[in-house]
């Protein structure tokens, strides 16, 4: 199975992409994710990435193509995969077909998640990592059990994502419009694409991702 999470900033890709993932078996692929832990190496690919990244801006397409073509290449990803995170444009979505067809493979499923924008800053404004395994957090909807570590990592205190800042937050909403949206007409062709509303808990709009993309039949234990 091989999944592709698409939405606004906040949407949940992450976090219901890490279930989907653990119930369908195969490999979760967060580009922001591998961005990030890049830029806190100091890689040269991670410094590059910081400054746009840091101010809500897309990072070229040609790095990012680069970057999933190598993971998705890697032993753990063979089974399938879920990206979150990429595509994001029209042409990384070329690219990602064009890549999966040169190797007898497709994209077997879109979930185009919704939410609207006054929840969405709300999320963001709210959301709190773990500094280890990065699972997003929130008061409203997905609280830590003690509000302040990590269920898994009890040492690790939550912390605000660097680009959950109102200023990138409103850049990363106009890179969505602009850029990543008319993704939604691109997969309807070819029926791929699934529209899912995530409003809910995480529990809820989990039910139905899950139900939509067709795959595992129990229930995750952690979001
Ligand atoms: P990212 O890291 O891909 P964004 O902006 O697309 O960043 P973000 O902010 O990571 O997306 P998300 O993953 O959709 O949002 O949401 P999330 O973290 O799971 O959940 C948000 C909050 O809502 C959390 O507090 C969570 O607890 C709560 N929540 C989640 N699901 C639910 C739910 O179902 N119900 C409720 N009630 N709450 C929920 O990209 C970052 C940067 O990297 C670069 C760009 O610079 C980008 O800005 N980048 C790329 N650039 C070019 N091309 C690419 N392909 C790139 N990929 C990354
Ligand atoms: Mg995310």
């Amino acid at each position: 199975m091989r999944l592709v999470m698409l939405g606004a900033p906040g949407v949940g890709k992450g976090t219901q992409g890490r279930r989907l993932a653990a119930v369908c078996g195969c490999a979760l692929i967060s580009t922001g994710e591998i961005l990030r832990e890049a830029a806190a190496r100091g890689t040269a690919l991670g410094l590059e990435a910081r400054r746009q990244m840091d101010s809500g801006r897309l990072v070229d397409d040609d790095v990012m193509v680069g970057l999933v073509r190598e993971r998705t290449s890697e032993p753990d990803a063979q089974e399938g995969f879920v990206l979150d995170g990429f595509p994001r444009t029209v042409p990384q979505a070329e690219a990602l077909d064009a890549m999966l067809a040169a190797r007898g493979q497709q994209i077997d499923v879109v979930l185009s998640i919704t939410v609207n924008e006054d929840e969405l800053i709300r999320r963001l404004q709210g959301r709190r990592e773990c500094p280890v395994c990065k699972r997003a957090y929130n008061p409203e909807g997905a609280p830590a059990r003690d509000g302040r570590h990590c269920d898994e990592h009890p040492d690790a205190e939550l912390r605000p994502r660097k680009d959950d800042s109102e200023e990138s937050v409103r850049q990363r909403f106009a890179e969505f419009q602009a850029k990543t949206a008319p993704l939604v007409a691109y997969y309807a062709v070819g029926g791929r694409l699934r529209a899912v509303a995530g409003t809910g808990t995480v529990d809820e709009v989990f039910e139905t991702l899950q139900r939509e993309a067709g795959c595992g039949s129990r229930t995750a234990q952690t979001n």
